[in-house]
């Protein structure tokens, strides 16, 4: 056997299997995306409870967002983290030194509030920063990393963010390690989230992903999502620009994290909302849903709750999907998923317009042209399942109609 015929099959075979996947970080959690609600988006920096009794960062408003997550189906369909933001903080630790929240927004203190969200069925995650101040200009978390993870876990809490803010570029690495270790330590299963590369390749400097899987759940390596569509474009675009740095990366245990949804707000429109979702199927991206769940429409609920676009997003193989090609405007994504028949898998396509003519605007596809290799496949038109599709072979021509910045969104079985 020559040499080239070796390298050949080497790399034939690394293409077909995809393997070796790589191995998370191992303490068991995050073996697909996490699911849950994060107040960020939606509450911000909301102190003044005065202005705004209803929406300020508060023990009242997580016990009303935990009733209505636990109530209104969104637990039943997966989301299980309901995780606090920046602003809990009281500006000053106690005597002791130890993290404590506002004590008039919090006036039960947080093992209570985590003792009334577990009483929900649901899970507790917390949010600091590893730098001198948070980026509201709470008190971080350097200097105090042990007594501030025996904190957490004196809490009883899940999940925690640790946000970059106010820290030196040197500083991440070891720190986020150290406080990684600490959390292990404590013997608790706690998903961290890792802010980290955000703050370095917001620097253009190039995150160690390899590392991240070892020592993260998830991470967040581009800009705070903003309640509109131009904000959404712009980060799929630059996941699209980048996605061969980092997708590979993304595994059971360790994710990729494009940051909230921001369905069911202010700036999307119904059909970039579908397209959000997609998206963030395609990427295995954590759905952590940012939103009032007191006015939320239900038409933007289904969205959330859709259980066909959730089972490709929770997909067990853990492949992070990836954008192939662009046609006519129109962004063509794919990701592997289950089930897989007689060794091929099935696909999860979508197709993103990026047209702004006020139609929806017809393309031919075949599954060859997304780049799926081999086979003869079913098609399900994952949010309009009404609308039918022949089976296809991959070279077989196929019209979709794509609304102006919305998604087709495609599943492909293999039929054999
Ligand atoms: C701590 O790390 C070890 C070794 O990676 C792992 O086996 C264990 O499950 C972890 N424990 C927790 C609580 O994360
Ligand atoms: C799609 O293909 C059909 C059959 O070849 C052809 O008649 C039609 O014009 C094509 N449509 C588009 C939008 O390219
Ligand atoms: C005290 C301090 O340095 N605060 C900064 C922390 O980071 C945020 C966000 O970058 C800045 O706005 C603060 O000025």
């Amino acid at each position: 056997m020559n040499y080239n015929i070796i390298v050949l099959i080497f790399i034939t075979s690394w293409i077909e299997l995809e393997l070796p996947r790589v191995h998370g970080l191992d303490n068991g959690l995050a073996r697909t995306p996490p699911m849950g609600w994060m107040s960020w988006q939606r509450f911000r920096c909301i102190v003044d409870c005065k202005l705004y009794p209803d929406d300020c960062i508060s023990d009242r408003l997580f016990r009303k967002m935990a009733d209505l997550m636990s109530s209104g189906g969104y637990l039943d369909a997966g989301y299980e983290y309901l995780v606090i933001d920046d602003c809990w903080l009281s500006h000053e630790r106690t005597p002791q030194g130890r993290l404590q929240p506002d004590p008039d927004r919090f006036p039960h203190g947080m093992k209570d509030l985590a003792d009334y969200i577990h009483s929900k069925g649901l899970k507790f995650g917390m949010y600091e920063n590893f730098g001198g101040y948070t980026c509201a200009g709470y008190p971080g978390i350097i200097h105090h990393l042990e007594v501030d993870a025996k904190t957490f876990v004196d809490w009883e809490i899940d999940y925690i963010k640790i946000d970059g803010c106010n820290a030196s570029i040197d500083d991440y690495k070891q720190g986020y390690t150290d406080f990684g270790r600490y959390l292990n330590e404590s013997g608790r299963p706690i998903v961290y989230s890792c802010s980290w590369p955000y703050y370095i390749e917001n620097k253009g400097i190039y995150a160690d992903y390899k590392y991240l899987g070892e020592i993260c759940n998830l991470w967040r390596n581009y800009e705070d999502i903003q309640d509109s569509y131009e904000s959404l474009t712009g980060i799929i675009d630059w996941y699209k620009k980048h996605q061969d740095r980092f997708g590979k990366y993304a595994g059971p245990g360790q994710w990729n994290d494009p940051d909230m949804l921001i369905i069911g707000n202010y700036g999307l429109s119904y059909e970039q909302s579908k397209t959000q979702m997609a998206l963030w199927a395609i990427l295995a991206a954590p759905l952590l849903i940012s939103v009032d769940f007191r006015t939320i429409d239900n038409k933007e609920k289904e969205i959330l709750l859709n259980k066909d676009v959730i089972a490709i997003n929770q997909d067990k193989l853990g492949i992070q999907g990836w954008w192939v090609k662009t046609i006519s405007k129109i962004d063509a994504w794919v990701r592997p998923i289950t089930p897989v028949v007689n060794g091929k898998k099935s696909y999860a396509v979508a197709f993103h317009s990026r047209r702004d003519d006020g139609y929806a605007y017809a393309i031919n596809v075949s599954l060859h042209k997304v780049g799926i290799k081999q086979g003869t496949y079913s098609i399900k038109d994952v949010y309009n399942p009404d609308q039918k599709y022949e089976d296809a072979d991959i070279n077989d021509v196929f019209t979709i109609k794509v609304k102006p910045s919305g998604v087709v969104f495609l599943k492909a079985i293999p039929l054999s």
